[in-house]
């Protein structure tokens, strides 16, 4: 099932270092559609159900803390080979080992603190979407 979607946060440390406008810039740059789009601030309660995935790993109460800490922007992109190609773009999951030019190479701090967040498929791409946006939100 290639939906050509995928689903983006851009995370609080990027928000608050200003980094917003220069990191949809580089998305559209790159040939994502922007297809919903919002600003906004989730609780930790919120981010618990949002990486869920990830309730066994030692540093899921850092990361929900941190993703409640402040606003984000979260938007589901279009393109061909989306997630495949968003992965791509924002780089490895520790900026010091993202490669030069991509996102979290340029404007991420450290591994927990990483700028953005990217789809790692189709399925969980639809289910992130799912849980920001309702049909009336997309366009
Ligand atoms: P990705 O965001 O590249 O898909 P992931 O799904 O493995 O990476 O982890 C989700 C987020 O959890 C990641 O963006 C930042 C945080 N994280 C991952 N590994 C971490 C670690 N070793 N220490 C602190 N935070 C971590
Ligand atoms: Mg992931």
């Amino acid at each position: 099932m290639a939906t050509n979607r995928t689903f983006t946060m851009i995370k609080p440390d990027a928000v608050r270092n200003g980094h917003m406008g220069n990191i949809l810039q580089m998305i559209q740059a790159a040939g994502f559609r922007i297809l919903a789009m919002k600003y906004t601030q989730i609780t930790e309660e919120q981010a618990k159900k949002f990486y869920e995935v990830h309730a066994e790993r030692p540093f899921y109460g850092e990361l929900t803390q941190f993703m409640s800490s402040g606003p984000i922007v979260a938007a589901i992109l279009e393109k061909d080979n989306a997630v495949a190609d968003f992965r791509s773009l924002i780089g490895a999951t520790n900026p010091a080992q993202a490669a030069e030019g991509t996102i979290r190479r340029k404007y991420a701090n450290s591994v927990g603190e990483n700028a953005v967040h990217g789809s790692d498929s189709d399925e969980n791409a639809a289910i992130e979407g799912d849980f920001f946006f309702n049909r009336l939100e997309r366009f």
